[in-house]
């Protein structure tokens, strides 16, 4: 018991700036989750998960929603539905499914990825992905979908504009594609762009985005189409065995998310610039454009320690952040980090990098 206490209390003095991911769930959601009126989701009797649906469609502008554990089941159970083994997806090379699923539309799907090179504003560019869509020739693979993801994690959490989803819409309807949007942090790119999520994720047949991240519910994301779509990608949720029972427990946080968590985000945004811009006075660091509330940044030149070293100076201050392959440093804002840990931090910098 007493070392339950002192592992929580642990945990409350840490400032765990490595994903939005580590959001715990809020009281109320705790509160929700408790009082949640529950039945056997797999018998599509669960009312507080065909609520969250209900919500999450609505919200996306879209006829059906899919409650499934995780942003990687959404994804590989939308790309299941859209294609077939052997089909192509047009992705970019620093889009998550690729490179953060495990191979899993490849090893379970059958699908090979046709990579374009992602822009640094996360877009691609819509005459690669012209080039890319192959003729009807026996010889190759046939070009399914086109996927885009929005914020774009691994381009510093850029969002994708209205007006550059709507042409790769056209352009997708215009070769009878299907068009998928990774919006796993959807409701930061509306946030930070102004515009209804609803708008950003019109031209798409399919969109995940994720409860557990910046909105805080402890599990879960959510994937909207059409009707026939959805009914597809529950056969397919069934096969990856994401058919859950009770979920309600789940769901119940994931309305709370949906009703309560997203207008704050803007607070989030916030908070990264003042990191950002904290961070950008250390020569020691070059930080790149942020945009929403993820902050990527180096070592500079000038910088003679090692990140290893780095992560765990900071980690002996009571800060994590992300750190890992040629990308740096990564440090995410969310519901937990008030404007007092964003000023520690800066101080846990200010001490490594004098130390
Ligand atoms: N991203 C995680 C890690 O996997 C890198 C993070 O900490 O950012 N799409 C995007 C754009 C994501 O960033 C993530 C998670 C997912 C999908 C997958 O979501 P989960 O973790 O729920 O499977």
């Amino acid at each position: 018991m007493i070392m339950l206490v002192a592992c929580i209390l642990n945990k409350m003095n840490t400032i765990d700036l490595r994903s939005d991911t580590v959001t715990w769930p809020t009281q109320e959601m705790r509160e929700a989750m408790a009082r949640a009126e529950v039945g056997d989701d797999v018998y599509g009797e669960d009312p507080t998960v065909n609520r969250l649906q209900e919500l999450a469609a609505e919200r996306m502008g879209k006829e059906a929603a899919l409650f499934v554990p995780s942003g990687a089941m959404g994804n590989l159970a939308a790309l299941l539905a859209h294609c077939q083994r052997g089909d192509e997806v047009i992705l970019g090379d620093l889009a998550h499914p690729y490179l953060y699923e495990g191979g899993a539309m490849a090893a379970l799907g059958g699908i090979q990825p046709r990579t374009l090179r992602n822009q640094p504003d996360g877009t691609l560019i819509l005459d690669e992905i012209e080039a890319a869509i192959r003729e009807d020739d026996v010889h190759y693979p046939i070009t399914r979908l086109v996927a885009l993801e929005n914020t774009h994690n691994r381009c510093n959490g850029v969002p994708l504009s209205a007006d550059y989803i709507r042409s790769v819409g056209e352009l997708v309807k215009k070769h009878k594609l299907a068009f998928h949007i990774d919006g796993a942090r959807i409701f930061n790119a509306a946030m930070a762009l102004d515009t209804p999520a609803k708008r950003l994720v019109a031209p798409a047949d399919s969109i995940t985005f994720c409860l557990s991240k910046g909105l805080c519910a402890p599990v879960g994301s959510v994937l909207c189409g059409s009707k026939e779509f959805i009914a597809r990608a529950l056969r397919v949720r069934k096969q990856l065995g994401g058919g859950m029972r009770q979920a309600g427990i789940l769901a119940a946080a994931g309305i709370i998310a949906l009703e309560k968590m997203v207008d704050r985000l803007a607070e989030d945004h916030q908070r990264a610039k003042r990191l950002a811009d904290g961070l950008a006075e250390f020569p020691q660091l070059r930080v790149f454009p942020q945009y929403t509330n993820i902050i990527r940044f180096q070592l500079s030149d000038e910088s003679k320690m090692k990140p290893d070293k780095i992560v765990a100076a900071l980690a002996k201050e009571g800060i994590r952040i992300g750190h890992g392959g040629p990308w740096g440093f990564r440090a995410v804002t969310h519901y937990w980090i008030d404007d007092a840990a964003i000023e520690k931090t800066l101080a846990a910098f200010r001490k490594v990098f004098k130390d």
